[in-house]
């Protein structure tokens, strides 16, 4: 019941979002035809996305519709302080994959990265885009943004318009605003102690809802999810208390991680390419930061699907955390005592990982949890 009245409001969201005029060339199938992606491809992709934002598979034609329809909506992207390890993550690939060639698809009608104008005309172009779309945009926001008495350490264009200014006027005739990457999120590394320039989240300089989309970088599928998620709904999505997506960041790292039978049999690695290492074991011991961190990185990976920072063999650093550059180091030795906050507020990502594993931490400044303490038991007893 509460499915197919779901099913009838995405229904018309998608007819209203068609009468919207085509800005692209050709179609998304003819796009990914054209590189070497069959239908068929396609639809297994919209299968694993409705998954991902966490629809049941009776919603898979209407996820294949919206990507379809990526192109009646336009984005305008802005870039502030940041490494630009965002759009990267999803331009630059050798071998696209579906998510990043419906980004490719969807029209970006202004970003600075790739769009070959520069300097006044880039303006130009900004100005443009924001007066012909007002009001229908999607606003994607990377990086920080120096604030306050700081702003002018960024400026951007001939104009010498600071980053802030950029983007309290482009967020003022959006009609959804998303903050991409830990930066404008959360404002990032440079917003690190003792933050020179005063580097802010987005949702510090303007007044309106931001939505979170966090990670250094994001996955591709969390970026392009989000634009998706918009197409289908027209609304904001569910939030957690950081204002992240909750179809993304509902769950811990160490939920969902394959290493997690290993943690819970109290198997850790305890020196990088020790046999432990070798064989897969549990990176808690060497700084695995994924007990506290919020995102789906087990289940989208990076790079085309390819891998993702626990499979390669490292911990898990706290990247779609605030300030995880400041509270979550170091990054290769394990939290210990020091409690760090999460949306559960206090203890909350501690008290579901083990309680008892943090009065060891606590008393006996160990590592960990009572895992470990069973794992060395164990390997004691085996030696
Ligand atoms: Fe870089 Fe985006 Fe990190 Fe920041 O990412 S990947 S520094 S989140 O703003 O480019
Ligand atoms: Fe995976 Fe890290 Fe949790 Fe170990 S501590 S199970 S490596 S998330
Ligand atoms: Fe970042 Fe941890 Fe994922 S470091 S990329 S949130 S595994």
């Amino acid at each position: 019941m509460v499915k197919d009245k779901l099913l009838e409001k995405i229904t018309l969201r998608l007819n209203e979002v068609e009468k919207l005029p085509k800005m692209k060339e050709g179609s998304i199938i003819q796009t990914l035809e054209e590189n070497g992606l069959s239908r068929r491809d396609f639809m297994k992709w919209a299968g694993a996305m409705t998954a991902t934002l966490g629809l049941s598979s009776a919603f898979i034609p209407a996820v294949s519709k919206a990507a379809e329809l990526a192109d009646r909506l336009p984005v305008i992207w802005l870039h502030m302080a940041e490494c630009t390890g965002c759009s990267e993550s999803l331009l630059r690939t050798a071998t696209p994959s579906i998510d990043s060639l419906i980004f490719d698809y969807i029209s970006l009608e202004y970003h600075e990265t790739i769009m070959s104008a520069s300097g006044w005309q880039a303006e130009e172009n900004l100005e443009q885009a924001i007066e012909k779309y007002k009001g229908q945009y999607i606003l994607m926001v990377e990086g920080g943004i120096p604030a306050g008495t700081s702003e002018y350490f960024l400026t951007v264009g001939p104009h010498g318009t600071t980053g802030a200014e950029h983007c309290r006027i482009a967020c003022k005739n959006a009609a959804a605003i998303f903050a991409i990457g830990t930066c404008s999120s959360f404002g990032g590394i440079q917003a690190a102690y003792p933050n020179p320039t005063n580097s802010q989240a987005l949702s510090k300089i303007v007044n309106q809802p931001v939505i979170n989309v966090p990670g250094c970088p994001p996955s591709e599928k969390n970026i392009v999810g989000n634009v998706l998620n918009y197409i289908l709904f027209g609304t904001l999505p569910a939030l957690d208390s950081y204002n992240r997506p909750k179809w993304a960041y509902r769950l811990r790292i160490h939920d969902l991680c394959e290493r997690r039978g290993r943690f819970d049999a109290g198997e850790f690695v305890q020196h990088f390419g020790d046999q432990g290492a070798k064989d897969g074991y549990c990176l808690y011991k060497v700084g695995c930061k994924g007990p506290y961190t919020f995102n789906n990185c087990s289940q989208e990976r990076f790079n085309s699907h390819t891998s993702w920072p626990i499979q390669a063999g490292h911990g898990c650093i706290g990247c779609s955390e605030p300030d995880f550059w400041d509270t979550m180091g170091p990054f290769e030795e394990p939290l210990a005592d020091r409690l760090y906050k999460s949306v559960f507020g206090g203890l909350g990502a501690d008290a579901t990982a083990d309680k008892i594993g943090i009065g060891v931490l606590a008393v006996a400044g160990v590592a960990i949890a009572a895992h470990a303490a069973v794992g060395s038991f164990k390997k004691n007893k085996g030696e």
